[in-house]
């Protein structure tokens, strides 16, 4: 009789996991967020997220990770290897189970429990139910084992193929074509990216990232290799490479805080920027959370008594603020929590109380210790606090401001904007255009009743250079503002924007295709990322692609968008077509601009995304700054299109 049960259970759970794979099928976006370009690139990090889970627990140093010719991707690394006896319960491989059951999550013993773990942690199973292919080989006990799948169904039992004397897991997966409907297609930069900064974040792995469908000059597949000895304050130094530091060295701490291990690593530099990035897990907390309030109150609280001892603050006539702590601060705070709650738009907000005192805690001590033992540093960080009050006090003025215009600002809208006829603003697009006059023929070619126009002036204010004040102070940006109906600032959170009156739901930065149309675009990307971040997030912000060629034979007329697109259609047309190379925006008349560009049944926005916000970061702050050499090798290798992880 116990055996007709257990028999019966087996075959419920087993019915119940392929439930969960085809569950993932019917929606996958509930396990990896969305089926584009962010949650193809997402099935690599969940695999990857158990081979730093093996390196976490000491039993791994090597992780590498191939593209391969035909967009699939091949994770190894040299691990315990996913176990691949009997599994008791399920009745199969241990393997078996890892890969094809929903929420088997992997480790078997609780002892160790799971820290890293994607945004969603939905385990490598659902990778597999994901691809059209994939194959696990393990290295194991001095055997290969190997099993594949196909959209995450076994195609036959684990088997033992060979001898070994290695140690590890090697993964290879072709996500599938009827999932990933809009691309296949791997972006080595992004990859590459995240792979840094798991290095940085998990310092002593060697993490090597391959792209088999490019070589470089002298033939070899393109490769890097990403090792970190130190961890996060190699990290700050990476992030600030185009900064320029104000003192000796990077301040860090790394230990355990009421059982949290916390790590914390900072240093200001000369800008005006607050950069301030958070990890939970090796995850990226956009929109921070408890350990980033322990962190300000453990650096406020630290300099304000430093401070306050010194003596430096003895004859100041205004106050200070907690904003004024962080100006021109990098600072990376990087916690492993066992439970974490992830709370907020995006779910990349810490929710976990304890944590916060344990961050404050390791804040004071690092910083007490530093202040203490560098006493010229201490003193030119409380010179450049007290700089910033000054500064802060000037930019409220100009702020309140932009305020009370924006706040006045019905029917006081600036008098450049052409403004749409329909009121609903999820209905509603702006479109900023580089210079008056492409903005007099997208005036013309656009529909009145939803496309607003803003022309902008020449080159806008490059913020990554400018105080704040300046930023406010600035005529062009002040009209982004209003025309957008985005206001800024409540006394507890300076910084904080105000989108419930946004006027526009679709933001599109209209420039040529040229050099400088890149440049004007970076420059209004850099304002939207360091003070509209909020609009990138949530999906508001555009970039609009004019076309680069019209082919013109006899009445046939085509537009093309690259090279290969125009040579395409020549050879189409046949022998004498002729090409136009669009230089500018301005070179095309209302009804060219329409039909390519702005028209939304033809038109091709490309949406901005974060894809790494650390990185976009340095990126930003490196294409913008002051330090002139990265900056042109990164235009020389981006050179086709400037290409801006954001
Ligand atoms: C289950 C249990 C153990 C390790 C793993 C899974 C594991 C999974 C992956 C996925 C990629 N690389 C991996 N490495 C290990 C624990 C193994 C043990 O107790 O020996």
């Amino acid at each position: 009789m116990s055996e007709d049960i257990s028999k019966n259970q087996y075959s419920a759970d087993s019915i119940q996991a392929l439930e969960g794979m085809e569950h993932v099928r019917m929606r996958p976006s509930m396990y990896i967020g969305d089926v584009g370009t962010r949650g193809l690139h997402h099935l690599v990090y969940e695999v990857i997220d158990n081979s730093i889970d093996e390196a976490l627990a000491g039993h791994c140093d090597k992780i590498t990770v191939t593209i391969n010719e035909d967009n699939s991707i091949t994770t190894e690394d040299n691990g315990r290897g996913i176990p691949v006896g009997l599994h008791k319960k399920e009745g199969v491989s241990a393997l078996e189970v890892v890969m094809t059951k929903i929420g088997a999550g992997g480790k078997f013993d609780k002892d160790s429990y799971k820290v890293s773990g994607g945004l969603h942690g939905v385990g490598v199973s659902c990778v597999n139910a994901l691809s059209s292919h994939l194959r696990a080989t393990v290295h194991r006990e001095g055997k290969v084992w190997e099993q594949e799948y196909e959209r995450g169904k076994a195609m036959y039992p684990v088997k033992s193929i060979g001898t070994t004397n290695k140690r590890g897991t090697i993964v290879t997966f072709k996500p599938d074509s009827e999932i990933f409907t809009q691309t296949l297609e791997y972006s080595y930069e992004t990859l590459a990216s995240r792979m840094r900064e798991l290095s940085y974040l998990n310092k002593g792995i060697t993490v090597v990232i391959t792209d088999k469908r490019a070589k470089d000059e002298s033939g070899d597949y393109f490769e890097e290799t990403f090792y970190s000895e130190e961890g996060l304050s190699e990290f700050i130094r990476y992030l600030d490479e185009t900064r320029e530091p104000i003192m000796k060295s990077v301040i860090a701490f790394e230990g355990e805080k009421n059982g949290v291990p916390v790590e914390v690593a900072m240093i200001y530099n000369k800008s005006y920027a607050e950069n301030l990035h958070s990890y939970v897990n090796n995850i990226n907390t956009h929109e921070g959370g408890t350990h980033l309030t322990g962190f300000r109150r453990g650096l406020t609280h630290t300099l304000k008594k430093y401070a306050d001892e010194s003596g430096m603050l003895d004859k100041l006539k205004f106050d200070i603020a907690g904003d004024d702590f962080r100006e021109g601060l990098t600072a990376i705070i990087s916690v492993k929590v066992a439970e974490p709650q992830f709370e907020g738009q995006t779910k990349t907000k810490l929710g976990n109380r304890e944590v916060s005192s344990s961050v404050s805690q390791a804040v004071s001590e690092m910083l007490t210790d530093y202040l203490e033992e560098n006493p010229d540093d201490a003193k030119t960080i409380v010179q450049k606090v007290i700089l910033a009050a000054q500064a802060r006090h000037a930019a409220q003025k100009a702020r309140e401001m932009v305020q009370r215009k924006t706040v006045m600002s019905i029917g006081g809208l600036p008098g450049k904007l052409s403004d749409c006829s329909e009121q609903d603003p999820t209905k509603c697009e702006v479109f900023l255009v580089e210079g008056d006059s492409a903005g007099g023929t997208a005036k013309q070619g656009r529909d009145r009743a939803f496309q607003a126009i803003l022309p902008l002036r020449g080159k806008i204010l490059n913020v990554e250079k400018a105080m704040q004040h300046k930023v406010f102070e600035n005529e062009e940006i002040k009209n982004i503002f209003t025309a957008l109906g985005v206001t800024i600032g409540t006394e507890e959170d300076s910084k904080a924007l105000n989108l419930s009156k946004l006027r526009y739901h679709k933001i599109v930065i209209m420039c040529d295709a040229d050099i400088d149309g890149s440049h004007i675009s970076t420059l209004i990307l850099t304002f939207f990322f360091r003070y509209m971040k909020e609009l990138i997030e949530c999906g508001h912000i555009f970039i609009a692609t004019p076309p680069l060629y019209l082919v013109k034979k006899g009445q046939k007329k085509q537009y093309a968008w690259n090279d290969k697109e125009r040579d395409d259609i020549v050879d189409k047309f046949g022998g004498s077509a002729g090409v136009q190379r669009y230089k500018g925006l301005g070179e095309m008349n209302a009804t060219q601009l329409w039909d390519t560009t702005m028209n939304p049944e033809f038109r091709t926005l490309r949406q901005v995304q974060i894809d790494n916000g650390t990185e976009a970061d340095r990126i930003f702050s490196m294409l913008m700054g002051d330090d002139v050499p990265p900056r042109r090798e990164f235009i020389e290798k981006n050179a086709v299109y400037a290409n801006i992880d954001a």
